[in-house]
């Protein structure tokens, strides 16, 4: 049996996307390591705002057998200054990496010498096998997805790992009563995988496999976490919450059986909801639903592989407000062939379709997205230091055709402005607040916004894009302790 520690390294930036979500990841892994009989706990450094120095105290008092982290590519360069400060104080700590940029980008991952295993996929099964390499039995070449470092130094991918078809038979995640007090929302994943392969997006490099869990198993996750913590907002990490129509009107149907008077959140595709569905969804108490629009007109819906029409934009948006959903749209702004005819559509497509919230996002080339590959191949990448990735930075980190990156920065602005600064717009996200209940976000949201408008007034420091904070409606920030 081994003693596992699971991290959840300290944030990168400011503007933490989404600072308070649970590591939903690690949880499933630490659930899967406690129902084989090892000792798993987490460590969020985010919730208990952690520096590097005290995440390492910690390790150095609890000197576990095995350490994991979770990163995403922006949070990468804080997962190694994390096992770089575990290997100084235990060399012989076995450090393995888990998340989206291990996925991605498994050679980059262990390019730091600190970090000896990247996981390639799920984490569940990976890990319960190498606890049993690291225990003597068979060699890391038997254990499928994964990378490490082989004798030379060269890195070793092994074979592909199947992905787990059974998602019901996982255990729930590991939540720690304390820290759940703190998260801003429930997390539930009720489905894995997407199978579109939107331009922008990590999850589109491995055209994943769909997987369900049943309604009734997600029900039965989500009854044990109202009953155990009480009252709060649900959000489902789905990339897709109503990829298959059928089971989201199973699942609704089940909720609105139960009567658990819940209320939930999730983000979906405009293709694949109508009015019926959405208003199912609002009498089983969905409060809001986020919509990637991601582009602001046809052509660039084409190349980017959205797969869905301006039409369906407007048609969707218009059924959400109509069942009474608060409705986000998120954008993204400065793909690199973009012009300023293209930044223009995009206001006003945001501004057409009027939804309650719009966020306008800085377009990134995410380790794993076909435009980090669109980018890299024309050298259009500006910065490889991950931590320059995060939407914080307010500065692109590409190479644009036709705009500079002052131009961007100023359409970013624009795009707020003109958006919200519209009485109808204003009025629409108040609606919106008090639709999900979400006074205390707004008294965070409107010094941000305020914050953020000075800010580019005076250029005295980065743009946050968005003028809601986050990216999880409802967000907010944390000091670090060190
Ligand atoms: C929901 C979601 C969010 C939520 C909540 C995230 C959370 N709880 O951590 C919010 C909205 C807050 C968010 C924020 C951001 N996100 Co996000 N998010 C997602 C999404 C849709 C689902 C994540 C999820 O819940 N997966 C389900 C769990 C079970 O899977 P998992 O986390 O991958 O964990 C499994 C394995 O990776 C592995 N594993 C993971 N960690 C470890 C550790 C160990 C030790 C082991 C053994 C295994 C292991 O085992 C786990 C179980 O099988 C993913 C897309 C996707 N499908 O991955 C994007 C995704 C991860 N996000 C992405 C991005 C870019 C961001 C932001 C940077 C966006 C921003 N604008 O700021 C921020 C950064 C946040 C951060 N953590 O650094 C990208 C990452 C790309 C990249 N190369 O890094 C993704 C892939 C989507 C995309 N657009 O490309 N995100
Ligand atoms: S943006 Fe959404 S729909 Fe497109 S590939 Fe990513 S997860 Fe799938």
């Amino acid at each position: 049996m081994a003693d596992v520690l699971l991290i959840q390294p300290p944030p990168q930036t400011r503007n933490k996307g989404g600072s308070l979500a649970e590591p939903i990841g690690l949880e499933y892994v630490g659930a899967m390591l406690r129902e084989h009989g090892h000792t798993a706990d987490i460590v969020d450094a985010w919730i208990d705002g952690l520096s590097v120095d005290a995440v390492a105290a910690e390790v150095a008092r609890r000197k576990p057998d095995v350490l994991g982290i979770t990163a995403t590519s922006v949070l990468m360069p804080n997962a190694w200054e994390v096992a770089r400060r575990v290997k100084e104080i235990s060399p012989d700590i076995p450090v393995v990496c888990g998340g989206a940029h291990a996925i991605y980008e498994p050679a980059w991952t262990l390019g730091d010498p600190s970090i000896d295993v990247a996981i390639v996929g799920e984490g569940e099964d990976a890990i319960l096998e190498l606890i049993d390499v690291w225990n003597g039995t068979g060699t890391l070449d038997d254990v499928a997805g994964i990378a490490y470092r082989g004798g030379d130094g060269e890195v070793v991918k092994t074979k592909g790992r199947e992905y787990n078809d059974h998602l019901d038979r996982l255990p729930f995640p590991l939540r720690n009563d304390r820290h759940m007090e703190g998260y801003t929302l429930y997390e539930v994943v009720g489905k894995r995988g997407c199978p579109f392969k939107c331009s922008f997006c990590g999850a589109s490099a491995d055209h994943r496999k769909v997987r369900f869990r049943s309604p009734e198993n997600v029900m039965e996750e989500v009854a044990e976490l109202f009953g155990r913590y009480g009252k709060k907002k649900l959000y489902f990490n789905d990339d897709v919450f109503s990829i298959n129509k059928q089971w989201t009107h199973d699942f609704c149907d089940l909720l609105i059986r139960r009567q658990l008077d819940i209320e939930w959140e999730c983000q979906t595709r405009v293709d694949l909801v109508d009015l019926e569905l959405l208003t199912k969804m609002k009498a089983a108490g969905c409060e809001s639903v986020v919509f990637g629009i991601d582009a602001g007109n046809q052509e660039n819906f084409d190349r980017l592989n959205k797969a869905i029409t301006v039409e369906q934009a407007y048609v969707s948006v218009r059924h959400a407000r109509e069942a009474g959903l608060a409705v986000w749209c998120n954008f993204i702004m400065g793909y690199p062939w973009e012009t300023a005819r293209d930044l223009q559509d995009t206001i006003a497509l945001a501004r057409g379709l009027d939804p309650h919230f719009a966020r306008f996002f800085m377009a990134t080339p995410y380790p794993g997205s076909p435009l980090y590959q669109y980018a890299k191949e024309r050298d259009l990448i500006l910065s490889y230091d991950l931590a320059t990735y995060s939407q914080d930075s307010g500065t692109s980190i590409l190479r644009l055709e036709h705009l500079t990156q002052d131009e961007l920065s100023r359409f970013v602005y624009r795009a707020n402005m003109l958006f919200y600064l519209r009485p109808q717009a204003f009025l629409k996200a108040m609606s919106g607040y008090r639709r999900q209940g979400r006074w205390k976000a707004l008294a965070r949201a409107v010094p941000a916004f305020a914050e953020y408008v000075a800010r580019v007034r005076s250029h005295s420091g980065p743009v946050v894009t968005g003028a809601v904070p986050g990216n999880l409606p409802g967000e907010r920030g944390r000091r670090q302790r060190t």
